[in-house]
């Protein structure tokens, strides 16, 4: 069993296509294991790195919707890689920059062997949309392991928490999602999904074997 600590943040690389993808591999030569972090833009993908790696103004945020538009490696202790996806859903951002994003992100989904587990952030306060469900979609199609994680739930009440979860479930119609609470600015949820990512990567390097 590996417990990967998230340490040493690096980033390595921005890409829009699969050839861009950077190469990275452990001593013994096989792929790092990589994880996703996608989600609607402004969800707080960019957010969430930063504070899972400790590590302000490393992974760029914005209060302007529509920051994140290549997909971005970073490395952790140089053993596992995390890659910040392009957000969607939004219509200030301009249509020729959202349209890519479909494209985008099925182009990795279907190359990207070495991606293990997908952080699906989702905003506690919202309910899905239609890019919501397709990201879904293509995870299972894949395969993918997902952890679904509630952000931003320093907006609501502890009881508004539990209701929209439920709701959210409801209409994801997946009533056994791994999921978490997460806020970045009241620290909340971070500890807990450091054991779920490590949980799920050792159940998933445990399938490989
Ligand atoms: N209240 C609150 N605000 C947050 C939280 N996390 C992020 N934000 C804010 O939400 C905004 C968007 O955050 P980002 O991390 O840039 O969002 P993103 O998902 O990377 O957005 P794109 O790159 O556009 O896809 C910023 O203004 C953040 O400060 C949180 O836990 N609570
Ligand atoms: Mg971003």
């Amino acid at each position: 069993m590996i417990r990967y600590q998230f340490k040493n943040p690096k980033f390595i690389s921005s890409a829009a296509k699969k050839n861009g993808y950077p190469k990275l591999l452990n001593p013994s030569g096989a792929p790092l294991s990589e994880i996703a972090v996608a989600g609607r833009s402004n969800v707080g993908k960019s957010s969430l790195l930063n504070d899972l790696f400790q590590s302000p103004g490393l992974v760029k945020t914005s209060s302007v919707p529509g920051k994140t538009q290549l997909l971005n490696f970073f490395t952790l202790n140089n053993v596992l890689v995390f890659v910040d996806l392009p957000g969607y859903g939004y219509a200030k951002v301009p249509l020729h920059v959202r349209k890519q994003w479909g494209p985008m992100i099925q182009e990795y989904l279907d190359h990207r062997p070495n991606l293990k587990l997908i952080l699906f952030l989702f905003d506690i306060r919202r309910l899905p949309s239609e890019e919501d469900f397709k990201l879904l979609e293509w995870a299972s199609h894949q395969n993918k392991s997902l952890i679904l994680v509630l952000t931003k739930v320093d907006k609501v009440s502890a009881n508004q928490r539990r209701a929209n979860l439920q709701k959210i479930l409801d209409a994801f119609n997946c009533e056994n999602l791994h999921h978490v609470y997460y806020s970045t600015v009241k620290n909340v949820g971070r500890k807990e999904l450091m054991a779920k990512i490590n949980d799920a990567l050792n159940e998933e390097e445990g399938t490989i074997e």
